[in-house]
């Protein structure tokens, strides 16, 4: 009986101590928890260049905590793109992402949302070096194929709204050849 009861605490514990994690897995405790929430915008699904966007993000040594297909609805991108809603080009931005099923995904890893923002490129793809994503793949900033949060905090923001708590947590068999 006591037994039982303590086990019962220790799992609620874990639990508890789970979601702190969670909260805060991008700032102190762990620097290779830091979380990114990336997507695959319509355009980069319809041209096909969903595996070449995650295989980037995989050969850098990242590790994907989160990755669905989903078609999202204007409300749920109003929501996501709110800093943005007095810009002349919210609506067509909205339209856009909102024009066929996008690829999102949450990525973890040691500074992974700065490191995000490099691989994608800028957000215009014209001043977006070769070897970025941007700047191999597009030339319009309406059409730019990819998104990437630009901080830990709308990055943690982003993950929660797109995912909630399912994201899965797991160890890597490659971390210790990839952090030393
Ligand atoms: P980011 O995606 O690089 O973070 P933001 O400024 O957050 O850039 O803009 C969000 C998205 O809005 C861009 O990725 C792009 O698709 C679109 N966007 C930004 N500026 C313009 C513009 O001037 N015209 C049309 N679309 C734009
Ligand atoms: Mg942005």
């Amino acid at each position: 009986m006591v037994a039982t009861l303590l086990s019962v605490l220790s799992a609620f514990n874990r639990n508890t101590n789970n979601r702190e994690d969670m909260a805060d897995s991008s700032s102190s405790a762990d620097p290779k928890a830091e979380r990114t929430f990336i997507a695959v915008k319509p355009d980069g699904v319809q041209r096909g260049l969903v595996g070449e966007i995650v295989k980037r993000f995989e050969q850098r040594g990242y590790k994907m905590v989160a990755g669905r297909m989903m078609w999202a609805s204007k409300e749920m991108l109003q929501k996501h793109y709110a800093d943005l809603s007095s810009k002349p080009f919210f609506n067509g931005l909205v339209e856009y992402m909102n024009s066929g099923p996008i690829f999102a995904m949450v990525w973890e890893g040691k500074n992974v949302v700065k490191m995000g923002r490099m691989m994608l490129g800028e957000t215009n793809p014209t001043n977006s070096l070769p070897g970025t994503i941007r700047g191999d793949y597009c030339i319009d900033v309406g059409r730019n194929i990819c998104h990437g949060s630009d901080a830990v905090d709308s990055a943690n923001a982003e993950i929660a709204l797109w995912f909630g708590s399912d994201v899965q947590e797991y160890t890597l068999a490659s971390k210790p050849w990839v952090y030393e």
